[in-house]
């Protein structure tokens, strides 16, 4: 039976089992909950990172990269008494501009709001048909738009990685979809326990319903239920990571506004658990870990007296190197992203450092099928001007066209009448990181055309709302005259596969102590947003590491 047919839902159309998490992981993430909130009462902001790395130092186990994976790691290693150090290109976030913010607003990018850009990139690059970019000085801001030949992946960057720019979606796949995700995972194990430990740690919540059907800043989310259940499409509540009691503050005016001023993919000043605020609070706060922003992995590689050399640079604020620091590690786990991962594996392999990883390394790209796209609803049919950041919903039509829409917020503090929509989509399509020798760097095979299936997906929902309403897709968006987003991905997964690159709890091939624990590991689609995914798989992995490796 389909849990989430409309058949099934209350007198307002929703059901609890509406909600997608998965089996049991709703109920493991109430249960859990309490037990992992009491230790979220510590400290809102990272207690300052500790001292930087010096050259020379030897650590038992060296992290690179500060987003889930890595963050999972630091924390569990260091419970089990290891110490850790981790280290993040980007910066610690943690000292306000001189507005007195942290982070900069959605709508007014600003030097902190992108990664060594001097013009903004927004992924929402038109709106009625005008270019929105601008430029801004060069900074180690904290969205990067990297871009590869035919895609543009955006990535946090900064002590949190993606959790810093994220809409905060925590959404466990449905459990018939998991085999496709990661096929060499007993499921039994992920959603028995370690989906629910993720939920738990990551502070993941359903939004109060009763409260959604009336506030403003989710009439956008209602609108999208409507058109999505009068063409008989699925519409489903996922949880989210935000304080659900400070964006009612926010509503009432009692707290400073964060979700309801529209701030999400250059940060959240208020409201929402980054890694800050969860998993690296806690790894912070047992004295073994030690963090240093603003430095880089550039090499890994075996040391002569067994471990690890690193090679680590220290960047300031526009990007230049200022040191080149040399430490050793016993053990190096990669946490980099899957762009980051996967750019170093496949240099580190083909550059002779690493020479023993297998011929997986670089292999097994996607994009999760990341496609957006808008819709012009009719002037009788607002969307809102006050729109929360923080997505609640998503419309299903995975099973009969492969497609997941997130009903994405349009915070732009007018009425647009537009409904926006992030689709996930069974793309077929996988990519290669290869080293291009004469260039210098690594690169990736992705052809703006693989983007067509992922499209036809799409379209699988909105051609059916838009003949359903007599309503149309927005052109004015993405360029002159272009319906479809499909240039992007918020989602990078794959490069070092688990199972094919690492074995089938992330240690690498070749090479005893390098372990992979990021979205590398996923084989490019989770059916879903992804960081619950990541999240879940470094916990099941870093129990198994722990327990046989140390
Ligand atoms: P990630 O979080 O990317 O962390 C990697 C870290 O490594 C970063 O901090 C890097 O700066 C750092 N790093 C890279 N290279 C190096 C190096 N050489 N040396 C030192 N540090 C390095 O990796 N997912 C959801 O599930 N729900 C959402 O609502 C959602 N919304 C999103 C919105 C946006 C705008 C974006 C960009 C992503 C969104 N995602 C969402 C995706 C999610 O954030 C992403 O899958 C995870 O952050 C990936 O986690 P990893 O641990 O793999």
């Amino acid at each position: 039976m389909d849990t989430n047919s409309p058949r099934n839902h209350g007198s307002n159309g929703i059901s609890r089992r509406g909600f997608i998490t998965g089996t049991g992981s709703i109920l493991g993430a109430v249960a859990l909950a309490g037990h992992g909130s009491a230790a979220y009462a510590g400290p809102a902001v990272i207690p300052a990172a500790g001292p930087a790395i010096d050259s020379g130092e030897h650590v038992p186990a060296l992290i690179v990269g500060t987003g889930y994976g890595g963050s999972v790691a630091a924390l569990r290693l260091a419970q089990a008494g290891v110490d850790v150090h981790m280290i993040e290109m980007g910066m610690a976030w943690d000292t306000p501009g001189s507005d007195g913010k942290i982070f900069a607003n959605t709508t007014k990018p600003d030097y902190r709001s992108f990664w060594l850009r001097t013009r903004t990139k927004q992924p929402l690059s038109n709106f009625l048909g005008f270019p929105l970019d601008k430029d801004v000085p060069r900074y180690t801001g904290i969205l990067d738009a990297e871009e590869f030949g035919g895609i543009t992946v955006y990535q946090g960057r900064g002590v949190g990685g993606g959790s810093l720019v994220n809409g905060g979606m925590a959404v466990t796949p449905k459990r018939e979809n998991f085999g496709a995700v990661l096929p060499s995972v007993n499921a039994d194990e992920m959603y028995g326990t370690y989906y629910p430990r993720a939920n738990a740690g990551l502070g993941v919540t359903p939004v109060d319903q009763a409260w959604w059907e009336s506030a403003p800043c989710y009439q956008y989310a209602r609108v999208g239920r409507k058109h999505a259940q009068r063409s008989g499409f699925p519409f489903v509540f996922v949880p989210n990571v935000y304080d659900w009691d400070h964006m009612k503050r926010e509503e009432a005016g009692t707290a400073p506004k964060s979700a309801l001023a529209g701030e999400v993919i250059y940060g959240n000043n208020h409201g929402k658990k980054h890694m800050q605020k969860t998993y690296l609070a806690l790894a912070r706060a047992t004295g073994r870990v030690a963090i240093s922003p603003l430095h880089k992995v550039t090499s890994v590689a075996p040391a002569a007296a067994g471990g690890y050399t690193v090679t680590i640079e220290q960047i300031d604020t526009t990007g230049t190197t200022t040191a080149v620091k040399t430490v050793t590690a016993d053990r190096v786990f990669f946490a980099a992203g899957s762009v980051g991962t996967s750019k170093l594996l496949v240099r580190l392999k083909a550059t002779g450092v690493l020479p023993g990883l297998n011929n997986e390394i670089g292999k097994g790209w996607g994009e999760n099928g990341n496609v957006m796209c808008g819709r012009a609803n009719h002037m009788w049919d607002p969307t809102g001007k006050l729109q929360s950041a923080m997505p609640t919903a998503g419309i299903d039509n995975w099973a009969a066209g492969g497609a997941f829409a997130e009903v994405a917020p349009l915070p732009t503090g007018i009425e647009t009448y537009a409904s926006f929509y992030l689709s996930i989509t069974r793309n077929p399509h996988r990519a290669e990181f290869t080293w291009n020798a004469a260039a210098g760097r690594v690169e990736l095979n992705w052809q703006t055309a693989w983007k067509q299936p992922s499209i036809d997906m799409a379209k699988t929902i909105f051609d059916k709302i838009n003949a359903k309403e007599g309503t149309i897709y927005r052109t004015d968006l993405f360029g002159a005259y272009k319906i479809w987003g499909d240039h992007l991905t918020y989602h990078p997964l794959g490069g070092a596969v688990l199972d094919k690159a690492t074995d089938n709890h992330g240690r690498l091939h070749g090479y005893s102590g390098l372990y992979v624990i990021d979205g590398a590991l996923i084989p490019g689609n989770a059916s879903v947003n992804p960081f619950v995914t990541i999240t879940a798989l470094a916990e099941r992995n870093i129990e198994k590491i722990i327990a046989t490796d140390l």
